[in-house]
């Protein structure tokens, strides 16, 4: 596995590079261009720029997350073939640059949704917290007011205001989009990028819902082992494959998560993982706790060790860290937990390979 480190570009991201080089054992950076609009060209100089600079700090760029799918796309929207052939170029110019992984989600309206992003744990961090509960009685509007005022003045990931700006508008237009359109939808999107994906050596990684199970209402399908498995096969090509994250999907405890990650690698069709842990206190309530964490809901050896038997290559990441030791940064993606959750995962790794090369050592 390639240990890497999500990254938000020189003007977004307040942590340096250089401090992230200094992360045992970091090879690999994950980043995007996040001043081009979604469904927009991404320009090779740009992603040139980002490179030069990530390559500078001594790590690699071979992983982007994300290429972010137009809201008409996910709609089934006549407008879906223009912004397909401009996703197309894009990933050309990637391509060119030499980024091999490209991750993607294909959420309706919202990314990844929590209801606090600074809950204080018992040891006196904080995370990032979702209680469904809470979202039954919340306004979407609502929800993207708090999401913003609890940002800590970032704009977060997937939370971008252009595409928030119009949230009435979007539930209008799901109303007629029940899951199996979205399934439609989504096979003639990957209909259309993956021939370019083939083509130009990018393999595609489709990002699990979080949580994975309908928010207010709308359809929500990269959500269980069953789905995930007919979403490999919409186009059946080692093109198009996955972005396993075990805290989006191991939110529902019926969905195995060392088993998950371990067959998707074997078949070929994991690109990338994200690793993190949560604590799931009742259905639909959890907390993200740290990736070492005695009282948690998900084994993190298990997801290493069936990565490694399965000899995984792709990028592997720690995923949303808590805040810690006063840090202030944009919730979940501070440097010190993440830091943290790296070098824990790196230690699992090599002493799972460590008993594998010299059993009884
Ligand atoms: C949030 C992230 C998501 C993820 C996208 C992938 O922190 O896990 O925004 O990057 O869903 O497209």
């Amino acid at each position: 596995m390639l240990m890497s480190f999500r990254w938000y570009g020189s003007k977004l991201d307040k942590i340096p590079l250089s401090y992230i080089r200094q992360i045992p054992g970091m090879k690999n950076v994950v980043s995007a261009i996040y001043h081009i609009p979604v469904g927009e060209v991404w320009p090779y100089e740009d992603i040139l720029a980002i490179k030069s600079q990530i390559e500078a700090a001594g790590l690699t760029f071979k992983t982007v997350e994300s290429v972010n799918v137009h809201e008409d796309i996910k709609l089934g929207l006549p407008s879906r073939d223009r912004y397909i052939e401009n996703y197309c170029i894009t990933l050309k110019n990637l391509a060119k640059a030499g980024v091999e992984v490209v991750c993607y989600n294909f959420m309706p309206v919202f990314d990844w949704t929590r209801t606090e992003l600074a809950k204080e744990l018992p040891d006196g961090s904080t995370a990032l917290f979702y209680n469904e509960k809470v979202i039954k009685g919340l306004e979407p509007a609502k929800l993207v007011a708090d999401m913003e005022k609890g940002a800590n003045g970032f704009e977060l990931p997937g939370w971008e205001k252009d595409r928030l700006a119009t949230i009435k508008k979007s539930f209008e237009l799901y109303q007629d989009v029940d899951e199996e359109k979205l399934f439609a939808n989504l096979k003639y999107f990957l209909a259309g990028v993956i021939p370019t994906a083939e083509e130009c050596g990018i393999k595609m990684a489709i990002h699990p819902d979080d949580p994975p199970w309908s928010v207010f209402g709308l359809p929500r399908i990269v959500t269980s082992k069953v789905n995930l498995e007919r979403i490999v096969k919409l186009v059946d090509s080692p093109a198009n494959g996955l972005a396993l994250c075990s805290g989006s999907l191991g939110a529902n405890p019926a969905n195995n998560m060392p088993e998950i990650f371990g067959h998707f690698a074997r078949t070929g069709r994991l690109h990338f993982a994200h690793v993190r842990n949560i604590k799931i206190y009742e259905p639909g309530v959890f907390s993200e706790v740290a990736h070492k964490a005695d009282d948690s809901s998900l084994d993190m050896y298990a997801i290493m060790k069936a990565l490694y038997d399965a000899d995984f290559t792709g990028p592997l990441r720690p995923d949303h860290g808590r805040m810690i030791w006063g840090e202030e940064g944009m919730p979940g993606y501070g440097l010190y937990d993440r830091a943290l959750g790296a070098v824990y995962l790196n230690g699992l790794w090599d002493a799972i390979d460590r008993c594998a090369k010299a059993p009884g050592i």
